[in-house]
């Protein structure tokens, strides 16, 4: 099992389109009503947004092989973020820059030209690129003078890729992640008049890489992907980012160090236009790399949504053979509270996914139904020394169990722990716990929870946690919720997801010969 970028883009597994396809079909741990790629690898969300209200969503695609390498644009639209219709690769590696991968970026507009900037990959090293759109986002042409920008070269980096831009003052910005050795990471700040000439601001912000343990989950790491900065305000309005405003901004990005994801974080702050003034750092998702390299967009009804990749927790080798690899987290919105907190919450277009509703047996304090494709949505009171504890994908004799608790300590913080230590009896997958703190006030406690096969995520109080489990029994589907101490459960409810992936996908391969993707 390996979470490093380096093993990615190892191997050289070529598969045929039709078995990988039927791999990943036939595969149990494949989620249904979460976005795959039809077969193949899936990393980042790219160049998300919505245009004449059809919302489109592109990501890092390796049609030919679940493994990351000769990275791809896959490319699906949807008119309500629940159903998707695949359109052709939106860009495919080739001569120049982005010979061995086109990685991360963002799609913008240039006066109603859908423009993408991304990250070629070549020679080990990234460098930005421009590709121009036609109207209706299918088909694209390369800047022919890619790459527009390249790294400083005074500068002693550890990395340098993916892309956030907007207009500001009648010009355009753009932020590329990055770290600066024996510092931290950061995120280097551009402007142009016209996408193609950038003038360097220089960093926006850099984090301090000492300040924590490596082993701490908040810790910043040694370099920054895939940046994404916006303007939020506690009333719900949100937009690029403005150094006229007051209102806080906020920077998510993806701590990453010598080639480990480690997970998402959200710096929330002040921008004055050149510089960004942290007030305070959060989890991103009590998940961490479960919700990696997270990209978001403000929607035509001025919501706030966030894409995330919900990485794999099992081996490369089970990744390959399982012909895909790689899912898209539930859409979800972003909103900050009073206090400055950010909570997350599953777009409610997702409630149109809802079927049967579950049955629940038992009562007061115990109930227990059944399903590997689920949602369900449990209020409890939490007084201190108190909590609820929730089973899922779990056998009858609890050989096998996913478990999640949330109780509340003395102090009166309320806490959430994700525990895998029984969600699988193959050992060679990751059974980690997820531990971290909920912000709340007040004793009454909303938890919200998705289940689709392998997939997990809660939302406690709004602090998401994903994770992947992947047990081995067919009967592990009973879901449970208990109340201990002096909780109380006051409602529950839980609805089958109907989500079944069309069986007919295109993947998008061009018959490659096999030694141009191999090697
Ligand atoms: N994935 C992309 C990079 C990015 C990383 C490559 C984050 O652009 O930094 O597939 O997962």
């Amino acid at each position: 099992m390996t979470d490093d970028l380096d093993d990615r883009t190892r191997g050289g597994v070529v598969t045929d389109e039709r078995d990988l396809r039927a791999a990943a079909l036939a595969d149990p741990h494949r989620p249904a009503y979460h976005f795959t790629a039809p077969a193949g690898w899936l990393n980042d969300p790219n160049g998300a947004g919505q245009r004449g209200g059809e919302y489109h969503l592109f990501y890092q695609y390796n049609p030919y092989a679940a493994e990351h390498r000769l990275i791809h644009w896959g490319h699906a639209v949807s008119t309500d973020l629940v159903r998707w219709e695949d359109r052709p690769i939106a860009l495919t590696p080739s001569e120049g820059p982005d010979a061995e991968g086109c990685w991360s970026g963002v799609l913008v507009d240039d006066g109603g030209r859908p423009v993408i900037m991304y990250s070629g990959h070549a020679e080990g090293r990234q460098t930005a690129c421009l590709a121009y759109g036609d109207e209706t986002l299918t088909s694209w042409t390369k800047e022919a003078g890619n790459p527009v920008i390249e790294p400083p070269a005074d500068i002693d980096l550890t990395a340098f890729r993916d892309h956030c831009v907007w207009r500001e003052g009648g010009r355009w910005r753009q932020l590329i992640g990055s770290g600066i050795r024996g510092e931290g990471g950061t995120a280097f700040l551009y402007e142009s008049d016209d996408l193609l000439s950038w003038r360097p601001l220089g960093s926006l912000v850099v984090g301090d890489a000492a300040a924590l343990p490596s082993a701490d989950p908040a810790w910043t790491g040694t370099m920054w992907e895939c940046v994404d900065f916006f303007r939020l305000h506690p009333d719900g309005i949100t937009g690029p980012p403005d150094g006229a405003s007051d209102d806080p901004h906020v920077l998510l990005f993806s701590a990453w160090d010598n080639g480990r994801t480690m997970h998402p974080l959200a710096a929330i702050g002040a921008y004055d236009g050149r510089s960004f003034e942290i007030s305070r750092c959060q989890r991103l998702d009590l998940g961490g790399r479960h919700a990696y390299a997270p990209q978001s967009f403000a929607d035509e009804s001025g919501r706030r949504i966030l894409w995330s990749w919900m990485q794999e927790s099992r081996s490369v080798d089970a990744q390959r053979e399982a012909g895909w690899s790689g899912a898209m987290a539930l859409p979800r919105t972003l909103t900050l509270d009073a206090s400055g907190v950010l909570r997350q919450a599953p777009v409610e277009e997702l409630s149109m996914a809802r079927g049967a509703k579950l049955d629940w047996a038992g009562e007061t304090d115990r109930f227990t139904s059944s399903g590997d494709q689920i949602e369900f949505a449990i209020d409890a009171d939490i007084p201190i020394g108190s909590g609820v504890e929730i089973g899922m994908l779990a056998t009858a004799d609890g050989e096998e169990r996913t478990c999640l608790r949330v109780s509340r300590a003395v102090s009166g913080e309320l806490s959430a722990v994700l525990d895998r230590s029984r969600s699988s009896l193959d050992d060679h997958v990751d059974r980690s716990d997820h531990v971290g703190a909920v912000p709340s006030d007040g004793d009454v406690v909303r938890i919200r929870g998705f289940v689709d096969r392998s997939s997990v995520e809660v939302f406690v109080d709004g602090i998401a946690l994903t994770t992947r489990v992947y047990p081995t029994r067919a009967d592990a589907r009973i879901v449970s919720a208990a109340a201990q101490g002096r909780s109380a459960i006051s409602t529950i409810a839980g609805w089958a997801l109907d989500g079944q992936e069309a069986p007919v996908r295109a993947m998008g391969t061009a018959p490659l010969r096999r030694e141009e993707h191999v090697g």
